[in-house]
């Protein structure tokens, strides 16, 4: 059992502030809304679906589900027979209601010089120039369409006219390696490619459109041609990072564009800019069913081969802009800042779909949240006024480590909601980010969700939910919450288990893309009538949920069930250490017992003295039989690209296995190594 742990006692209620025009504005009204979401979803959604396109006016049959594998295949359908398309929901319902000046994005480049922004009506021509084209080399409905990009405005246009002529995009983060994408390409089986020649991170170099030819290359081998790329010239207009600190002949740093080379096979690559501008900037939308797939996205592989995770066009669309409204309290005048890359599902319903569903203004960010300086995201706040910013809790603590001091060199105070996802915060990390970044007057939402669930849900309402620092608090509409043991029976009231969810909601995912069956084992055969979210979770007293992380991720030291986060945000609250991953490692008597690696601050030594401070803190914090029977320094950790540890690495490392699997999806494989190469004495 887990020990309680002080941050349930830590209550902050929603600021004035956010809660006078609140959409939801108090518990009560949450609970009421909640109770109709599950009791009559029909009702409930079919309110919301009215704020959108229909274009046969009606919104179908509206809701059949099969959640039930003994009973027969799973299936969930919302709005079934209705017609709509996203991308006139977010761009020609906007510029034919007369808003086609507001702005869509600022979007702002790696180099803080680089900026520039676009209106909704300028999105709509350029997005319907690039279907054209897209059209005009025979691509169709049902399509599957490759994009390999940076954050850059092609990216969003991309996306907006695969969808807009009923094509499914797959979208594969411009991070990941050839092999990943050539992976994805394949599975898609995807002909059609569309990414940029390249982008600066930093001071980093990514050579995409090399990365693509490789990638192309291996498809190819593996029978998969992919027949078009088309490809933005993203270097030739942006500026050298080298030139911003090139002061060495005493001028101050010019603008220098950067001659990139790239080889082209006339076959395949056509240059985006050639190819659209010539296109009409009118393009017909392709009306598609509710049910008709929209795009897929494979989920980060940190366990086994990657999925495409399927959604589909009409519920994704209410579920994607519903949350983006409610938990961000999204209202007219906000200026709002997702740091998520695109190639990642919170880019998806939080970058484009969510954010241009309700015709908000957003920032587009290229760059990294460390350059050309530490207080980058901050001064992209103070610049555009930002008053709703949502980011990761692994960049949280990262900018952490640099004290208040980049924080407090601008002005943030228009910020009034400040969200996070990925990973369990710690509260220490959450007290930092409401007290130095929303200078105590904005509310934290801690918003629990997955690519599977195609948004948030669990979060806190920033107008109505008092917050717990650590907690999602609760239930988004529509999801019911279900805590099970190892046996599936349900946990009523405190306690700790699966969190499985009862009923279907319109965002959650329809199949894995070619492979039903994997969907169906992945998600519901371990708790037959519940969708298994993988994760681990605690319901406190007070009804909050505490989100624990994946199952994968939980340790049972003597039969007591604790989950490495626990013992991580112990870890992080000494002083000293910046960083913890914790993994169990097999135990004679105990079963499973900890190993924990530890980041320390710059300048820390890891001495005797400060292993038994950590030691003692889990003892304290958690309790005696949580304390990690080894503590191992650890110069870095082993993440991927999105920032998540990958666990069965350490846990390999832990027991002195040398047989680490596929490391070619982490951000840094040289660590393993080291790490290896550096296991204690003792272990
Ligand atoms: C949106 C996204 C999903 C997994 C999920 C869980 C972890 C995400 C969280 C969180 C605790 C939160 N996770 N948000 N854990 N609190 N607020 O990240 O999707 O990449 O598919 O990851 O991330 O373990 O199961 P995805």
């Amino acid at each position: 059992m887990a020990m309680a742990n002080s941050a349930e006692e830590l209550v902050f209620n929603p600021p004035e502030l956010v809660a006078k025009n609140a959409h939801c504005s108090s518990m009560e009204q949450y609970r009421e809304m909640h109770k109709e979401s599950i009791k009559d979803p029909e009702a409930f959604w079919s309110k919301i679906a009215k704020e959108f396109h229909f274009e046969n006016n009606s919104v179908g049959k509206f809701f059949e589900y099969n959640f039930d594998i003994t009973k027969g295949p799973i299936f969930i359908q919302w709005m079934k027979g209705s017609r709509t398309n996203i991308c006139y929901n977010c761009l020609d319902r906007h510029v034919l209601a007369g808003k086609g000046d507001a702005i869509a994005f600022y979007w702002e480049g790696n180099d803080p010089a680089d900026r520039n922004s676009v209106t909704y009506a300028e999105l709509l021509s350029e997005v319907c120039q690039v279907a054209n084209f897209l059209k005009s080399r025979g691509v169709a409905a049902g399509d599957r369409v490759a994009i390999y990009m940076p954050m850059i405005k092609e990216l969003v246009v991309a996306m907006l006219a695969v969808a807009r002529i009923g094509a499914v995009h797959n979208i594969v983060f411009g991070g990941y390696s050839a092999d990943s994408l050539c992976d994805r390409i394949v599975d898609a089986g995807a002909e059609v490619l569309l990414c940029a020649d390249g982008v600066w991170r930093g001071n980093k170099l990514v050579h995409l459109k090399e990365i693509a030819d490789e990638a192309m290359k291996m498809c190819s081998s593996r029978g998969v041609e992919v027949r078009l790329n088309v490809v933005v010239r993203h270097m030739t207009r942006v500026t050298h990072p080298a030139s911003l600190h090139d002061t060495s002949n005493g001028h101050p740093a010019k603008k220098t564009h950067f001659d990139h080379q790239v080889t082209w096979n006339s076959d395949v690559d056509v240059d985006w800019e050639t190819a659209t501008s010539s296109s009409s900037s009118e393009c017909p939308v392709v009306w598609l069913d509710s049910e008709d797939p929209l795009f897929m996205l494979y989920t980060s592989g940190s366990t086994g081969k990657p999925k495409g995770v399927l959604h589909t066009v009409g519920g994704y669309m209410l579920y994607a802009a519903t949350t983006f409204k409610y938990s961000f309290n999204y209202h007219p005048g906000d200026v709002y800042f997702c740091t998520a890359d695109i190639g990642w599902i919170t880019g998806h319903s939080y970058v484009t779909y969510g954010p241009l569903l309700n015709g908000a203004t957003s920032v587009l960010f290229e760059g990294v949240p460390t350059y050309p300086h530490t207080g980058r995201f901050w001064e992209i706040i103070e610049r555009y006024k930002v008053s709703k910013f949502y980011t990761a809790p692994t960049a949280i603590r990262t900018l952490m480590k640099y004290g208040d001091e980049p924080v407090k060199k601008f002005d943030v105070s228009s910020l009034r909601v400040l969200g996070t996802v990925g990973e369990p915060i710690n509260p220490e990390a959450w007290l930092w980010y409401h007290r130095v970044v929303g200078g105590g007057n904005a509310a934290i939402v801690d918003t629990f969700w997955q690519t599977e669930t195609g948004g948030h849900v669990i979060t806190p309402l920033p107008g109505a939910t008092p917050t717990k620092p650590g907690s999602a608090c609760f239930p988004f509409f529509g999801i019911s919450v279900c805590l099970l043991d190892e046996a599936g029976e349900e946990i009523e009231g405190e306690g700790e288990g699966y969190l499985v969810f009862r009923q279907p909601w319109p965002g959650m995912m329809r199949s894995v893309y070619n492979n039903h069956q994997r969907f169906q084992e992945t998600y519901f055969q371990k708790f037959p009538g519940f969708y298994t979210t993988g994760d681990g979770a605690r319901r406190d007293k007070d009804g909050y949920i505490w989100v624990t992380g994946r199952i994968d991720d939980m340790l049972n030291v003597s039969g007591h069930l604790l989950s490495t986060a626990q013992v991580e945000s112990a870890l992080v609250e000494v002083e000293q250490v910046a960083e913890a991953a914790a993994v169990a490692r097999p135990h004679p008597v105990k079963g499973e017992c900890l190993y924990c690696f530890v980041t320390l601050k710059q300048g820390e030594k890891f001495t005797e003295e400060l292993v038994a401070d950590m030691k003692n803190k889990v003892r304290s914090k958690i309790g005696p039989f949580a304390q990690p029977d080894y503590l191992q320094l650890a110069p870095g950790l082993p993440k991927t690209r999105s920032g998540k540890i990958m666990r069965r690495v350490l846990r390999k490392i832990a027991v002195g296995d040398r047989d680490f699997g596929d490391i070619t999806t982490l951000a840094d494989p040289t660590v393993v190594e080291l790490l290896f190469e550096n296991r204690p004495a003792n272990a």
